[in-house]
């Protein structure tokens, strides 16, 4: 059968996960406690008391889990590292043990073919170093590099792709703005998530020189967060919320990122709530310069869109309009399901920022669906999500966009942070009781994609 839609000759096909969402072995071998490991553990916080205790055993079962790769045909593999795994007192002394497992991951990878995209920070931060102050501490930006080295000299000869953070945006305003991540701190007037932000983007400038010294003809990228946000009207108001939902979740990072430094009108916006009464006072000189050091692509995690109408500012400006609410258009997270959004922010991305490259490091839909008698698992809304995805992903291509891969969100079910094993964002069904894993029909869907290169 002939394809509708070719990819390039060499697309990279892959699927995503971190750390804490599937590895356990929290205490393992000398891991040292994460911030997740602490927030997880503080009765409350997550969905029926949830915790990455366990997960899916990924510690254990890396080498099948790797054979469920090669099942797919996964052209690479984006993993991320836990730093107290690695450094359990968040700097100083390694654990040569937790070193050791992701160097296994690594050449199993390779031996099986699969190009390992390591991140370094998917939000597991080592709990001594949160003591310190965590994020909002300079001090552990300069722990970070000390990490980055650390990890980029034992893997650098074999890991040739490189993602300093995952979505700064969520942990500096969910960790410690609204608190609904680990660390846990609330703070509405932002004087500690802006601290946080920064030191997020200074420590990756920072780590970029780094990483390239000891990783040579490597590539190196930031993954930041991106929706499409949309004023449902053309009214002022509208309008403002779109954009500084925008500007909140993207352009805080990206601006300073493509060296354009913070972008003035939500610095403006921030100062309102009073938590920088000197303004930005914990930027210091060269800080932005440091921040913009180049980079080779830059990554996107796209879910949905958010749709803005502020007629009503009491009420959320996202949720409140007449839409159907079937599985097709609204994912279990309750997130929309809007692929033209995809094409969208890849252009709007593209355009305006110019990065060498982007891969798309995050995309897939939450569905529980269970598997039925035979055993399989009809996630049809899954499959249909990816596809119509995939070829919005193909449209943006076609317009000149240098989309250079794919990372499907995610390769197996895994701890949805706050809200525990409830839901399923993986293409690999997990049964969290006996660690099973079976491939849902998403996955084997996807596999025909890569054979094919196309669909
Ligand atoms: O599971 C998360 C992932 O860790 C970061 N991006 C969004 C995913 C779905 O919420």
């Amino acid at each position: 059968m002939k394809n509708k839609i070719n990819f390039p000759n060499d697309f990279i096909w892959g699927a995503a996960t971190a750390s804490y969402q599937i590895e356990g072995a929290w205490n393992k071998h000398g891991k040292g406690e994460s911030t997740w490991d602490r927030f997880a553990h503080t009765p409350g916080k997550i969905l029926n008391g949830d915790t990455g205790d366990t997960a899916n055993d990924h510690y254990r079962l890396w080498k099948k889990d790797i054979g469920l790769m090669k099942k797919l045909g996964l052209k690479a593999y984006r993993f991320s590292i836990s730093w107290p795994r690695v450094l359990p007192a968040g700097r100083g002394k390694v654990n040569q043990k937790g070193l050791d497992f992701y160097n296994k991951l690594v050449d199993g990878l390779l031996a099986a073919n699969i190009t390992p995209f390591v991140t370094l920070e998917h939000w597991d931060l080592p709990q001594v170093l949160e003591d310190e102050g965590g994020w909002t501490a300079r001090s552990t930006a300069e722990a970070f590099v000390e990490y980055a080295d650390v990890v980029s000299r034992a893997l650098g000869d074999r890991v040739k792709n490189w993602i300093t953070h995952n979505e700064p945006a969520v942990v500096a305003w969910l960790g410690y703005e609204t608190g609904v991540h680990a660390p846990g701190i609330k703070d509405p007037t932002y004087a500690l998530a802006l601290k946080t932000a920064h030191h997020l983007l200074l420590s990756h400038g920072w780590a970029v020189p780094v990483i390239r010294r000891n990783s040579p003809n490597s590539e190196v990228g930031i993954t930041l967060n991106i929706g499409w946000k949309v004023a449902a009207s053309n009214s002022k108001m509208d309008m403002d919320i779109a954009r500084l939902d925008d500007g909140k979740w993207f352009r805080w990072f990206a601006d300073p990122l493509y060296g354009r430094g913070y972008p003035a009108d939500m610095a403006e916006h921030f100062s309102s709530f009073g938590g920088h009464p000197n303004g930005l006072d914990f930027v210091k000189a060269d800080d932005m310069a440091v921040i913009a050091a180049p980079t080779d692509f830059i990554g996107l995690n796209y879910y949905g869109r958010n749709l803005h109408r502020s007629t009503d500012p009491g009420n959320d400006p996202q949720i409140d309009f007449p839409m159907p609410k079937t599985p097709e258009h609204w994912t279990e997270m309750d997130w929309e399901n809007f692929p033209d959004g995809l094409t969208g922010i890849l252009s709007r991305v593209y355009f305006d920022y110019l990065p060498r490259k982007v891969y798309i490091t995050e995309n897939g839909a939450s569905y529980s669906t269970p598997p039925d008698e035979h055993g399989n698992i009809p996630d049809v809304y899954r499959a249909n999500y990816l596809k119509t995805h995939f070829a919005a992903a193909h449209r943006a291509m076609q317009a000149g966009i240098p989309l250079a891969g794919y990372f499907v969100w995610s390769l197996m079910d895994n701890f949805e942070w706050s809200f525990g094993y409830s839901q399923r964002f993986g293409i690999i069904w997990v049964n969290y009781e006996t660690q099973e894993r079976i491939l849902k029909d998403s996955a084997k869907w996807y596999r025909t994609v890569i054979k094919r290169n196309g669909f």
